[in-house]
């Protein structure tokens, strides 16, 4: 590699690191990072939200509620497997965030659910929303949409069905 190469991929590596950084956001003691939503076929209903939580502080907090422009209501989600079956459910006392711990959001497992999508998330677009936690209080995320590879067989979220979910209010 001669020395053009190496600045080269350095500014390259400096600038990656700096748009991931752009992504990250703290709200008292919790830092977020990266939120990002799925993108869904035209006319989907429904499409799940991600994110890592850290909490840097000495108290557990939790995440309890969210709302979004773009979906009727926002639902905080559990994915897990019951026997051979993926099953999810809505965490309806919120998911906590452990004092010096991290949870994360992710395909398959937690998760956000935007219910009732007015129109289709495409890849590379950014979609707002807010969550709130039962001690930080309510902050706004810019979550980035993006062409999540369909998982293996029942793990693919975008496939379940949520209209066989009780949704209960
Ligand atoms: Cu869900």
């Amino acid at each position: 590699m001669n020395r053009i190469t190496l600045l080269l991929s350095a500014a390259l590596l400096g600038l990656s690191a700096a748009a991931a950084g752009a992504h990250d956001y703290k709200l008292g003691s919790l830092e977020i990072e990266h939120p990002y939503a799925r993108a869904t076929p035209p006319n989907a209903p429904v499409s799940g939200g991600y994110m890592t939580i850290r909490n840097t502080g000495a108290e557990a907090d939790r995440l309890v509620a969210g709302e979004a422009p773009f979906a009727e209501r926002m639902e905080i989600h559990e994915m897990a497997m019951d026997g051979d079956v993926m099953k999810m459910r809505q965490l309806a006392d919120g998911l906590e965030i452990p004092a010096g711990g991290e949870v994360v959001l992710k395909p398959g497992g937690y998760h956000v659910m935007f219910i009732g999508i007015d129109s289709q998330l495409k890849d590379g677009e950014i979609r707002k929303a807010t969550i709130t936690f039962e001690k930080a209080g309510t902050i706004e995320l810019e979550f980035q949409v993006e062409d999540i590879k369909a998982m293996q067989g029942q793990m693919d979220h975008g496939k379940m069905d949520h209209g066989k979910m009780k949704h209960g209010g």
